[in-house]
C-alpha cells in the first residue's frame, strides 16, 4: 500500500511538472480560454469537476489525480491538432460533435486548437489545402495528428484523391505523419481499414499504421465514443507518451476489457436467460442478446461505461447485440450480425497472437474456444433454465 502511495505521488509530481511546462506555451487562441468557454456555455465548475472525476476513473488514475485531469483539459488549447479525413463516413467526427446540447467533451473539442479539420473548418478548395500545408509547416514536430478513415494505398491510392493539386490520401497522410508529435488513428477505418477494407477491398484500403513507420495509437469503434477520443487526447496531454497498448495498439485504459465483461445483461447470460428472437418476451425483459448475434464476448471496448449520444445509451442497452465494431476486420469476421458465432470457428487475419484471453494477446485459438464455450453454455442453458422450460 505504502509503495503504491509513493508511486502515485511521484507520478503526480511528474504529471504536474509536465502540465507546468505546457502552461508556459502560448494559447493557440488568444481570445478565450477553455474555462471561459465552459462558463459561457453554462457549465458550472461543479459539473466540470464531475466530468474530470469521470475521466480520471476512465484513465484508471487514482481519484486524487482529478485536479490534474481538469488542468490538462483546461490546457488542451496549447497543443495544435491536425485532423485528416480519409475514406470513411465521418461518423467518428459526428460522434464527437453532433450533440444538440453540447457535452463538456464536445465543447473542449470545439475549442482546442483544431488547426485543420475538413468537417469543421470554414475554408474550402485551395484555401483549405493551403491551411493544411501552413499548419504542418508552422507546427512541425509539435502537432497531434488525428486521422479518420481507411487509406487506399499504392497503385490504388488514386481512389482517394483530394484537392486541386490532386494529392492522394496516402500522400497527405504520410506527410502529416512524418512531422507529427503523436499520431492517433480515430475509428476502426483508420485503425484497421474498416468498411472499405472489407472483402474484396476494391480500393485497396489499409489502416493508417500501414502508411507510416511511426507509432500509431488506435482508437477504434465505428464510431468510437466521444469519451475515448477526448480521453486519448487528455492522456497524451498528461503523459506526453504513448499509453499502455494492447496487441492491436489500442489504449488498455479503454480497450482492456471485453464488452461481455462490462455488460449490464451479463447476469442474464450467466443465468441462461436469452432473447430467442427480436421482439419476444425475453427482449422485453432485457435478456442477453447472445443468441440474436451479440459479439460482446469477442469485442474489447468500454461502451457500456461511456455510452453514446451524450452518454444516453449503447447498442446492447438499445436492444441490439454488439457487432464487434472495434475489432479488426469485424465486417468480415463478425457477421452475420444477428446470428451467434456459435460453434463456427472465429477467425481473424491477425493469427496466433497468444493463448491468453486478454486484450493483450488475442489468439485465434482462444477466441475459437471462447466461441465454442459460450455457444455450449447458451445451448445447454436452454434446457437447464427452469423459467425457460415453463414457456
Ligand atoms: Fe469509419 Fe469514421 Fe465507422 Fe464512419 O470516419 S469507423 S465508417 S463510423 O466514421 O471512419
Ligand atoms: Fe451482454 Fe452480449 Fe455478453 Fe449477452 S452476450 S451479456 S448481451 S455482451
Ligand atoms: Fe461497437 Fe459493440 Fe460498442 S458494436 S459500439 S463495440 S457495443
Amino acid at each position: 500500500m505504502k509503495g503504491n502511495k509513493v508511486k502515485d505521488l511521484s507520478l503526480f509530481q511528474r504529471l504536474s511538472a509536465k502540465l507546468d511546462s505546457l502552461e508556459k506555451l502560448p494559447k493557440m487562441n488568444d481570445e478565450k480560454s477553455i474555462p471561459q468557454v465552459l462558463e459561457e456555455k453554462g457549465v458550472s465548475r461543479r459539473d466540470f469537476m464531475k466530468w474530470a472525476t469521470a475521466i480520471t476513473a476512465m484513465l484508471a488514475l487514482p481519484g486524487s489525480f482529478t485536479p490534474l485531469v481538469a488542468r490538462a483539459a483546461e490546457l488542451s488549447d496549447r497543443l495544435p491538432i491536425v485532423w485528416l479525413h480519409m475514406a470513411e463516413c465521418t461518423g467518428c467526427s459526428e460522434s464527437l460533435i453532433r450533440t444538440d446540447a453540447p457535452t463538456i467533451d464536445s465543447l473542449i473539442f470545439d475549442y482546442i486548437s483544431l488547426e485543420y479539420h475538413e468537417t469543421l473548418m470554414a475554408a474550402a478548395g485551395w484555401q483549405a489545402e493551403h491551411n493544411l500545408e501552413h499548419a504542418i509547416e508552422k507546427y512541425k514536430g509539435n502537432y497531434i495528428l488525428m486521422v479518420e478513415g481507411g487509406i487506399p494505398k499504392g497503385e490504388n491510392s488514386f481512389y482517394l484523391t483530394i484537392g486541386g493539386h490532386g494529392k492522394t490520401g496516402e500522400e497527405s497522410a504520410k506527410e502529416a505523419c512524418s512531422h507529427a508529435k503523436a499520431i492517433f488513428a480515430i475509428g476502426t477505418c483508420s485503425s484497421f481499414g474498416g468498411v472499405q477494407a472489407a472483402i474484396p477491398n476494391p480500393t485497396g484500403a489499409v489502416p493508417l499504421s500501414k502508411v507510416t513507420n511511426k507509432p500509431v495509437i488506435n482508437v477504434p469503434g465505428c464510431p468510437p465514443s466521444e469519451k475515448n477520443i477526448v480521453g486519448s487526447l487528455i492522456h497524451f496531454i498528461l503523459y506526453g507518451t504513448l499509453p499502455a497498448l494492447d496487441a492491436y495498439n489500442r489504449p488498455k485504459w479503454a480497450y482492456g476489457l471485453r464488452i461481455h465483461d462490462l455488460c449490464e445483461r451479463r447476469g442474464r447470460f450467466d443465468a441462461g436467460e436469452f432473447v430467442e428472437e427480436f421482439g419476444d418476451e425475453g427482449a422485453k425483459k432485457g435478456y442477453c442478446l447472445y443468441k440474436v448475434g451479440c459479439k460482446g464476448p469477442y469485442t474489447f471496448n468500454n461502451c457500456s461505461k461511456n455510452k453514446f449520444n451524450q452518454h444516453t445509451s449503447w447498442p446492447v442497452q438499445a436492444g441490439h447485440g454488439c457487432i464487434g465494431c472495434s475489432e479488426p476486420d469485424f465486417w468480415d469476421t463478425m457477421g452475420p450480425f444477428e446470428k451467434p458465432v456459435a460453434d463456427r470457428l472465429y477467425s481473424t487475419v491477425f493469427d496466433g497472437l497468444g493463448a491468453d484471453a486478454t486484450a493483450d494477446k488475442i489468439g485465434v485459438g482462444v477466441l475459437a474456444v471462447t466461441g465454442i464455450g459460450i455457444a455450449a453454455h447458451a445451448a445447454i442453458s436452454k434446457f437447464k433454465n427452469p423459467k425457460e422450460e415453463e414457456h
